[in-house]
């Protein structure tokens, strides 16, 4: 039988599954599998809860092939919170056999596929954009920080068998018009939750003129779609772009098998793609960047795990090469690895930018997760970076567009939206009709020695310790570190005040802000706690402290909890009371997080029921205890009258949640 290259990825990987199946053949979608996990990364902002939990689990040290720690989202250290957090990482990593990605280094997301991603494994991330390694051929997967603990631990990860959509990219992308504008096409077509437990995987003639830092924008953002992940086939760009980084020998071919079949086909003709925009507020609001050409842009920023390699620099040095930024625009540009900035300082590209009038920034986050940058207010923000959230820039008011670094760079110059094949520019990458990257080591821009020197200037890098000496580690744990509080007792039938009701599309920085004042929190859940749902409703702390933090339930609309694999977003409303969330539906990873702490997510049955609840309602969850069972349908009071709830959890969720959260599942000796 005919497999998608996801399938086949998944089968190599699979230890468990709810349903019979056989190698080879396709395994009934929306099952339970578990899968081992080749590769683990955490980031510092999930990272601290990660690897408290990943103590309490009692392995000597890390179970799989590679496991990473970065630090990349708290470089902003206003005082000693962040880099507390660093050092506690840094001891944890030593003592339990992890590599460390030591501040400065670069993304996560950037830094992994330079440097560990291989074609064929599987990657576990504690951040929901680890679909990047997707580009080059990996399954990888966002989970939250507990789901990653466990991996580490050697355990399985759990997901429902996604299905498979294909997308069949034909033709080639002008010059002018960047990857980026691909995953807004696909988001305009399909929506922030048209992937809800679905894979991408692309394919077709067009895949073979984009280069792989491309193909990583493209699965990096299908983390905003909502998908499990995005897959793109492991063919000769691959490899060359393995060989610049010397590690040729990490290369696979793969591919789809010949006549496989997708659950869904969209097709792309990348001829006829023009440059689009995803407006505020929130990733899948597309337009053409020619309808909204001539509008004024006070601010641009380019960087992000989206769009920051040595590619995307090139473009933008392309286009403003000999020109300067815009009187009324101030821009600023993160590349996304030490490696990336090293290589555009030996090509030249550094020196273009500076020239220009760009603010040099860190290579880390920045002002993607709100450290630094905030727009003027009301301004308009043009970025290349993957979410749009209102509220995220850190400047509540501010319009953000994403774009790519070519509709960046044009109106970075220009003050104004402006489509970039509109320009006259000279773009060294395009001189053969299509783009050819200079990490393709094909020709003469950057030598592929000086490309090598610095894929291979790891200082920046610890690698992990041999066991004698990872014993005599001491962990080193700063006064805001915090252990992870415990979740709530399982109860078999619950009565809960209606203490929020919430409506489409909210994200999980509603549910659990970042931004330069919360980050630092996110060690030390009774003080972050504050913050829950805050952007939503700004007495819900006063009202859930006056109420003895009692038990509650949350009410939302479709898509909810959309974003970030924050578990934080569970792990405040928890720690408030919140012991159940009755939606019209839930983004996978939320929706995980949820279960991992004990508190049950609910989708209506019937939506219109939404309608008929108010804030401060007493919802009688009844039959808990006989839902979690059996598996039946969930059934809420409301004034004597019934709404039922889909019961739509996987077995081992229901015993999850009975146990009490995943933590004393585990301890309970539960897969
Ligand atoms: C984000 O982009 O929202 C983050 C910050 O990278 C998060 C992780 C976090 O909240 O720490 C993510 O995407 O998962
Ligand atoms: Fe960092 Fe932004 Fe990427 Fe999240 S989306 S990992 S905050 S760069």
């Amino acid at each position: 039988m005919a497999l998608t290259l996801a399938e086949k990825i998944l089968q190599n990987h699979i230890v468990s599954c709810e349903v019979e199946w056989k190698k080879g053949a396709p395994i009934e979608r929306g099952k339970d599998i578990a899968i081992k996990i080749d590769q683990t990364l955490t980031q510092d902002a999930t990272g601290t809860m990660t690897y408290l939990q990943f103590e309490t689990i009692g392995v000597p040290r890390v179970k799989t092939e590679l496991s990473v720690s970065y630090i990349d989202h708290n470089t902003l250290q206003t005082d000693f919170k962040n880099m507390d957090d660093h050092r506690y990482l840094q001891s944890i990593a030593a003592k339990y056999g992890l590599y460390f990605s030591r501040p400065g280094n670069g993304i996560c997301h950037q830094v992994h596929i330079e440097t560990f991603g291989k074609p064929g494994k599987t990657l576990l991330g504690s951040d929901s954009h680890t679909p990047t390694g997707g580009g080059i051929g990996m399954i990888a997967i966002g989970a939250g920080g507990l789901d990653v603990a466990v991996a580490m631990g050697g355990g399985a990860f759990h997901l429902a068998m996604p299905k498979i959509f294909g997308v069949k990219l034909t033709g080639k992308l002008r010059k002018g018009v960047g990857a980026k504008d691909i995953i807004l096409e696909v988001l305009r077509r399909e929506t922030v939750k048209g992937g809800t437990l679905a894979i991408y995987e692309y394919f077709g003639e067009g895949v073979e003129s984009l280069t792989v830092p491309q193909r990583a924008t493209i699965t990096n953002m299908g983390a905003e779609l909502g998908a499990t992940t995005s897959v793109f086939p492991s063919d000769s760009k691959t490899k060359k772009f393995l060989e610049s980084m010397g590690r040729g020998a990490d290369w696979t071919e793969l591919k789809a098998d010949e006549g496989a079949q997708y659950d869904k086909l969209i097709e792309i003709n990348l001829d006829e793609l023009g440059a689009l925009a995803a407006c505020p507020h929130n990733p899948d609001v597309i337009n053409t960047i020619k309808s909204l050409s001539g509008k004024k842009v006070t601010q641009v920023v380019i960087g992000s795990c989206t769009n920051s390699s040595l590619d995307d620099l090139e473009s933008v040095a392309a286009i403003v090469k000999g020109k300067h930024i815009a009187p009324g625009v101030e821009a600023g540009i993160a590349p996304g690895s030490r490696t990336t900035l090293l290589m555009a300082s030996k090509a030249g590209i550094l020196e273009t930018l500076i020239e220009a009038g760009f603010r040099i920034l860190e290579s880390a986050c920045g002002p993607c997760i709100g450290q630094g940058f905030a727009p003027n207010s009301e301004g308009v923000t043009l970025r290349t970076f993957n979410r749009n959230f209102k509220g995220r820039s850190g400047t509540a008011d501010a319009n953000v567009y994403l774009v790519s670094p070519e509709t960046a760079a044009a109106a970075a110059v220009t003050g104004v939206f402006t489509e970039a094949e509109t320009l006259d520019y000279e773009d060294p990458a395009y001189t053969t009709g299509t783009r050819v990257s200079m990490l393709d080591g094909q020709d003469s821009r950057l030598s592929s020695q000086n490309i090598l020197s610095c894929a291979t200037n790891k200082g920046m890098l610890i690698a992990p310790l041999n066991e004698e000496e990872a014993a005599k580690v001491e962990i080193l744990r700063g006064p805001n570190i915090k252990p992870c509080p415990k979740c709530r007792d399982y109860a078999g039938r619950l009565t809960l005040p209606v203490r929020l009701k919430a409506g489409d599309n909210v994200s999980t920085d509603d549910i659990m802000p970042a931004g330069a004042k919360v980050l630092p929190l996110r060690s030390n859940i009774p003080e972050i706690s504050k913050f829950t749902l805050t952007r939503l409703d700004e007495t819900f702390y006063e009202r859930s402290e006056k109420e003895n933090f009692a038990d509650c339930i949350v009410v939302g609309g479709e898509n909810y909890g959309q974003g970030s694999s924050r578990e934080h977003a569970a792990l405040g409303p928890m720690y408030l009371g919140v012991r159940a969330i009755l939606t019209k539906s839930f983004a996978r990873i939320h929706k995980a997080n949820l279960i991992n702490y004990g508190i049950i997510p609910l989708n209506f049955v019937n939506s219109a029921d939404y309608d008929k609840i108010n804030q401060g309602d007493i919802l009688e969850l009844t039959n808990i205890e006989e839902a979690l069972s059996t598996g039946c349908e969930f059934e809420i009071k409301l004034n004597g009258s019934t709404i039922k709830a889909v019961n739509d959890l996987a077995p081992r969720s229901r015993e999850i949640l009975k146990a009490g959260g995943l933590a004393a599942y585990t301890r309970n000796g539960g897969q």
